[in-house]
């Protein structure tokens, strides 16, 4: 009876011991047999999900990839000279700021109510208190000094010109010392088309045939470095990568070393927004720079800045002005907004000139900053 017992337990026991060796096999075969095709998938997930510029990755990306990954078809951005001419109109008609003006200006008479209405559109502008008296004192002076020969249209042209500041330099530093290649480090708050901006800038460089590498050093996010990395294939521009998460000074450093090794004429450097703190900010864009200058120097440090922002825009990036040496500014998104007097507005509070101008969505709606064309394309007409 005992022994009948035991080997009744015994046999249970094997058969058990069998059938879980079994569920194990089973699930031990079917893991690999599920993880090559879910391999590639680990890593591309969270692109699509993290964020809404997703989308836009794939679509680009896939068309070129699979057809000549030799030689894939790429883009010929436009020349840089006739950019601005040709985004006049979106600027002459977004702003309405100069019709306004020359429509007050050329009334009869000049008076105290005329005067504090041209105030009103300017400050309307976002051209910033100090800078509309400025502008409403030279205007008053000169035309109760020329008189009846004064022409509204030339003297206002004029006056704005001043105000806009012509003799600033607004040459982007894109190239280094000897062969050593320029590095233009992106920083700004997020939204404001920093990545945008990278990839239109790397277009404008390869448009003037300049060897350029681009540094995806905003590992925030994985989108970021994908986005940017579909602004590069187009006109067949490397872009330096590391895995999300990665630290941003060692991906900028590599992206350098990359273009010091490859002797390109230029590294643009392209960050996150985040703006949690002054102090995160300051540690983080601080240990990017310093990383990067262990080979060579930042040539420009360009604030980018979203124009439909205002004065409120201003404020934020007034803090990034103050954790890294910022010389230059590019103003974001001026198409879709009536407010150009922030060019004068933020030049005058960062103490940095605007040298470029963002003026669509379009991969060649960035130009090069110019006083003169910039009034010209604000007053309108000829
Ligand atoms: N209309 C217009 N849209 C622009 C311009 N520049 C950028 N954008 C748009 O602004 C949005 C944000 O641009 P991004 O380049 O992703 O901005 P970012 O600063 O890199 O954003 P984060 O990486 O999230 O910090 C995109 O939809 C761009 O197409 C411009 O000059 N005009
Ligand atoms: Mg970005």
């Amino acid at each position: 009876m005992g022994t009948d017992w035991l080997v009744l337990i015994i046999a249970i026991a094997v058969v058990a011991v069998l059938a879980v060796a079994g569920l194990v096999t089973t699930a031990v075969r079917r893991k690999p047999r599920d993880l090559p095709p879910s391999t590639p998938d680990v890593v591309a997930p969270p692109a699509p999900s993290d964020t809404v510029e997703a989308p836009e990755a794939p679509a680009e990306v896939e068309p070129e990839t699979p057809g000549a990954p030799a030689e894939p078809r790429l883009e010929q951005p436009e020349k840089v000279g006739s950019r601005l001419q040709r985004l006049r109109a979106r600027l002459a008609g977004s702003s309405g700021l100069g019709k306004g003006l020359l429509g007050l200006l050329s009334r009869d008479q000049l008076d105290e109510d005329t005067w504090e209405s041209i105030e009103d559109l300017l400050i309307g502008a976002d051209l910033g208190v100090a800078p509309t008296q400025e502008l409403v004192d030279g205007l008053r002076t000169r035309l109760r000094v020329e008189g009846s020969s004064a022409k509204p249209r030339e003297v206002l042209r004029e006056e704005l010109i001043k105000l806009v500041g012509p003799d600033m330099d607004r040459g982007l530093r894109v190239s280094g010392e000897g062969d050593a290649p320029g590095v233009v480090l992106v920083v700004g708050v997020n939204g404001t088309g920093k990545t945008t901006t990278v990839g239109k800038l790397a277009r404008i460089l390869v448009a003037e045939e300049r060897r350029t590498v681009l540094g995806a050093a905003d590992t925030f996010r994985a989108a970021a470095a994908e986005q940017l990395s579909t602004w590069g294939e187009r006109v067949g521009v490397e872009v330096v990568r590391g895995p999300e998460g990665a630290d941003p000074a060692s991906v900028a450093f590599d992206a350098v070393k990359e273009g010091i090794d490859q002797s390109v004429d230029t590294v643009i450097v392209d960050t996150a927004g985040r703006l949690q703190n002054k102090a995160g900010l300051m540690d983080e864009l601080g240990k990017v720079k310093r990383v990067i200058e262990k080979q060579t120097p930042v040539t420009e440090v360009l604030l980018v800045l979203d124009a439909t922002t205002g004065q409120n825009g201003l404020v934020q990036a007034k803090v990034f002005s103050e954790v890294v040496d910022v010389t230059g500014i590019a103003l974001t998104k001026l198409d879709g907004s009536a407010k150009g007097g922030i060019v004068v507005a933020v030049q005058r509070q960062l103490g940095v000139p605007v040298k470029l101008v963002g003026l669509g969505e379009g991969p060649d709606d960035l130009a090069p900053f110019e006083p003169a064309a910039f009034v010209d394309a604000l007053l309108g007409g000829s």
